[in-house]
């Protein structure tokens, strides 16, 4: 069977899958952003489709304050007599939560709370007498005991009420990596299989096995713990961890996990953030033995999106829904954006993105300023690491200014022009110096273009690194978008140019 890596582009860490009639669904955190937890569909495990989202309003998820950082954690999804299910952390938000849909595209329920679940990484299987097991990590990430770590707890759980049937019961906690985390429970021939990552989702990352005669165990630890792990290589795909298992279309199986793909001199800097990859498990002796995550991404798409057709699903705005602020009205086959006197600093600016999904890749687009309007694009981690161009309209002159803002740090370069309508580009340019030299050291450099009067300006070139997922720390990835702050902004379409290089 091909593999394809990543199988899920750009920001998509923690994935989970089910196989169901030959259809397989994956979904992955989206922390603050609405509409979250996509799923992705396909037939084949190679190409997969965004169908819908199983939150579609900030509400479903208690999203409106989260804090950065904490938000939709690691979704498990699962299907039984007719129901699929997603089980998940909302951390900061409405804590854990179950959402249920007879159609994966949606609608998904309103949500369960589960509120006897305190942890995070919540996993659903079903035991042989068909009562409902959650397995989770026991990470406090609410209340005064907020780090606290328990390790991996499972309580039996009734679905129609949300209570714990039962005190939750610590079950085995790995080989002693630190945060063990994203269990996932499974009966396979005669066992029930307990697999976990641990070593953090950092480049200790690795996935360990244990196996019982009971879903409640005791588990006893694999032979080769961690079984899949690419701590201390020089592998491409880094972090790799957090995985799920499915059955392939032929008859094997496959692990879907989180990576990301560092570069840099010391090989450092991930600008996507944590993506979904796939790897090939085999078995010896009823134990997993998984293949190194290998690189091999399909070829690069670009794209152009005209506003007259709509807004797709990929697009994800922040605390709030799209909808609150999308307006294709105003300017007939534009999208327009109404500032509300916030900036990208804000938690919930109007600001709408998408998942950046290659390390080489241009965006932007062209929009127009009225008097007293501002608004331009960014690329974006979170409210503190952005990088922007803003056009500002005022008395006539409209300026531009790229910013580059990391924490407690923001560096402004600006321009001027009389025109009201400007093309704004954002480039992510691969590092192209000497490996140890300052211009190799990173995972790209992003180039804040303008173009004005139909000359092309080069207003700043910043390094990328700030925004990646070793220095940024936030756990989403890059989001690249537009916005307004102040009055209406039309932006007319949408260009995206990636390549694999
Ligand atoms: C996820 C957990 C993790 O729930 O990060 O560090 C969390 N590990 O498995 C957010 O992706």
């Amino acid at each position: 069977m091909k593999l394809v890596n990543p199988l899920v582009a750009g920001f998509n860490p923690d994935p989970s899958i089910v196989l169901v009639d030959g259809v397989y669904y994956l979904s992955t955190s989206t922390f603050e952003y609405v509409p979250g937890l996509p799923i992705y569909s396909s037939t084949d495990l190679e190409s997969f489709a965004l169908i819908g989202h199983v939150l579609t309003t900030p509400e479903q998820g208690g999203l409106e304050g989260v804090p950065t950082g904490l938000g939709v954690w690691a979704p498990t999804i699962r299907h039984r007599n007719g129901t699929f299910y997603v089980i998940v952390t909302i951390a900061g938000g409405r804590g854990c939560m179950l959402f249920t849909a007879t159609d994966p595209a949606g609608p998904w329920s309103e949500g369960l709370l589960l509120a006897g679940i305190e942890g995070i990484d919540p996993d659903l299987a079903w035991d042989d007498d068909g009562i409902a097991l959650v397995t989770y990590s026991g990470l406090i990430v609410s209340g005064p005991e907020f780090g606290k770590h328990l390790g991996i707890l499972q309580v039996a759980v009734d679905l129609e009420t949300g209570e714990n049937l039962e005190e939750p019961r610590s079950i085995w906690s790995g080989v002693g990596g630190q945060f063990p985390e994203a269990p996932h429970l499974y009966m396979r021939g005669a066992w029930w299989y307990l697999m976990i990552a641990e070593g953090g989702t950092e480049r200790g990352h690795g996935e360990s096995m244990a196996r019982s005669e009971n879903a409640r165990g005791p588990f006893v630890a694999g032979p080769n713990n961690p079984f899949l792990s690419a701590r201390s290589t020089q592998r491409p795909v880094q972090n790799t961890g957090h995985g799920d298992l499915v059955d392939t279309p032929d008859g094997g199986t496959a692990m879907i996990l989180l990576g990301v793909r560092p570069r840099g001199g010391t090989r450092a800097f991930s600008a996507l953030g944590r993506e979904t990859f796939i790897t090939s498990v085999t078995w010896e002796d009823g134990w997993p033995v998984a293949e190194p995550v290998q690189l091999a991404p399909r070829d690069a798409v670009s794209y152009d999106i005209d506003f007259a057709e709509g807004i797709d699903g990929g697009w994800m705005a922040i605390r709030r829904a799209p909808a609150s602020i999308v307006d294709l009205k105003t300017t007939p086959g534009s999208l327009s954006l109404e500032g509300e006197g916030r900036d990208l600093d804000d938690p919930a600016p109007v600001f709408l993105g998408r998942r950046q999904e290659h390390q080489t890749a241009t965006f932007g687009s062209t929009l127009t300023t009225r008097e007293g309007a501002s608004g331009g694009i960014a690329v974006r981690y979170d409210e503190q690491a952005v990088y922007s161009i803003l056009a500002s309209r005022s008395g006539g002159v409209t300026t531009i200014t790229a910013r580059a803002a990391i924490p407690t740090i923001l560096q402004t370069w600006s321009t001027e022009t009389a025109a009201d309508t400007v093309e704004l580009r954002i480039a992510s340019v691969p590092p192209a110096g000497a490996a140890f030299g300052p211009d190799g050291m990173t995972s790209d450099f992003l180039h804040l273009i303008a173009v004005v009067d139909g000359e092309e300006q080069l207003l700043a070139r910043v390094d990328g690194r700030s925004l990646s997922a070793e220095v940024a720390a936030s756990f989403t990835g890059r989001v690249i978008g537009v916005f307004a702050v102040t009055g209406t902004v039309s932006f007319a379409g949408f260009s995206y140019a990636a390549s694999n290089d």
